[in-house]
């Protein structure tokens, strides 16, 4: 290589170097301004500053580069700098991995979710009769299972569809679950309905539906009750995780994550399995997250295979419906696994766990 090169290419390094240290020195007192933005609780994005800034660069512009070229650079540089103080932002958020390392955990009467071992969580879409749950309790019961879902009030798509027993069907819960020793999960759609379940069922389950039902999610967090809380059908991970927020800002700090499937595009299953997510969330949060295998498929013949994903991905546990008679069930009857297809199931589930340990 020719001396020149090389001491072009010197130089050149150097500015590189010169650039660096400018652009992390502008880095550190935007940090500064932000700070003072949120003392005075101003906004951080300030439109109007950022064209005074483009214009002086503009006006003092004396090329090779187009105005075009420094105005697209240089709003890479402001708007790295906006997410730098969005990081710091992200940073206090109390369900962040940034604030607490360690997972948590949610003991549900002994079952401990979160702890590294797999929980499962089995039960009817919809609570039907006290037969029909005590059966599916049995079941769950003779795997030596601890936590039953049904569904009492049902957010369904179309009010002319069944909407659940209500009250009738958290008493039902409540007596089986008694009976098998057994933790309720089952959702709860109104905030004024919290305090009345909560003599009836272990965890409250917020639905995908009402995953951005802020008032709903300010009453679970005031409540003492651990909390379910399924991904919205349209919410992007950040969503997820700040409807989270809400409950445990409240003071409640006991929230299952829990991914349901999102909408796509794809008509070949129900909603589209966001696997991805499990891993996302468990680096983002501290919470423990599980997949529910039912909805997020909506076909019985992918509960397995998904089901696989999920642990093997590393989630903290499965959630799947399970109905004594599918075929008559009131809700989802294509997708609940009867009671032999629930044991291959939980058989083969059961393998892969030991084979993943
Ligand atoms: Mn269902």
């Amino acid at each position: 290589m020719s001396n020149e090169m090389e001491q072009l290419r010197k130089q050149t390094d150097d500015v590189n170097l010169e650039i660096l240290k400018l652009i992390n020195r502008r880095a550190e007192l935007i940090q500064q301004i932000g700070q003072l933005k949120t003392k005075q609780s101003m906004k951080r994005f300030d439109p109007v500053r950022e064209r005074e800034m483009l214009d002086k660069i503009k006006e003092n512009n004396n090329g090779p580069f187009q105005n075009a070229t420094l105005e697209h650079i240089f709003k890479e540089i402001f708007k790295a700098s906006l997410e730098l103080q969005e990081d710091d932002h992200s940073k206090a958020l109390l369900v962040s991995r940034k604030k607490k390392p360690e997972n948590t955990v949610v003991d549900l009467k002994g079952e401990k979710v979160g702890d590294g071992t797999a929980s499962y969580v089995f039960g009817p879409c919809a609570v039907e009769s006290y037969e029909q749950v005590a059966a599916v309790a049995e079941s769950i019961k003779s795997k030596g299972l601890k936590l039953l879902r049904g569904g009492a009030f049902k957010p369904r798509t179309s009010p002319y569809d069944f909407q659940g027993l209500g009250v009738e069907g958290l008493q039902i819960l409540k007596r089986v679950a008694d009976e098998y020793d057994l933790a309720v999960i089952s959702e709860i759609v109104n905030p004024a309905h919290i305090e009345e379940a909560a003599d009836y069922i272990d965890v409250i389950q917020i639905g995908a539906r009402n995953m951005q039902n802020f008032e709903l999610l300010k009453a679970a967090g005031d409540s003492n009750k651990p909390v379910l809380l399924k991904r919205g059908l349209s919410a992007t991970i950040s969503e997820f995780i700040n409807a989270a927020e809400y409950i445990m800002s409240r003071g409640n700090g006991n929230i299952i994550l829990c991914e349901r499937g999102i909408r796509t595009y794809e008509k070949a299953t129900r909603n589209t399995l966001d696997i991805s997510a499990v891993p996302i969330l468990k680096q983002e949060t501290h919470l423990p997250v599980m997949v529910d295998v039912t909805h997020s498929t909506g076909r019985r013949d992918l509960l397995l295979p998904t089901a696989k994903a999920a642990l093997a991905i590393g989630a903290d546990g499965v959630m799947a419906e399970v109905h004594p008679d599918p075929a008559v069930a009131l809700s989802d009857s294509a997708q609940q696994m009867d009671i032999p297809t629930f044991d291959s199931f939980f058989e083969e589930i059961k393998g892969l766990e030991n084979r993943l340990k």
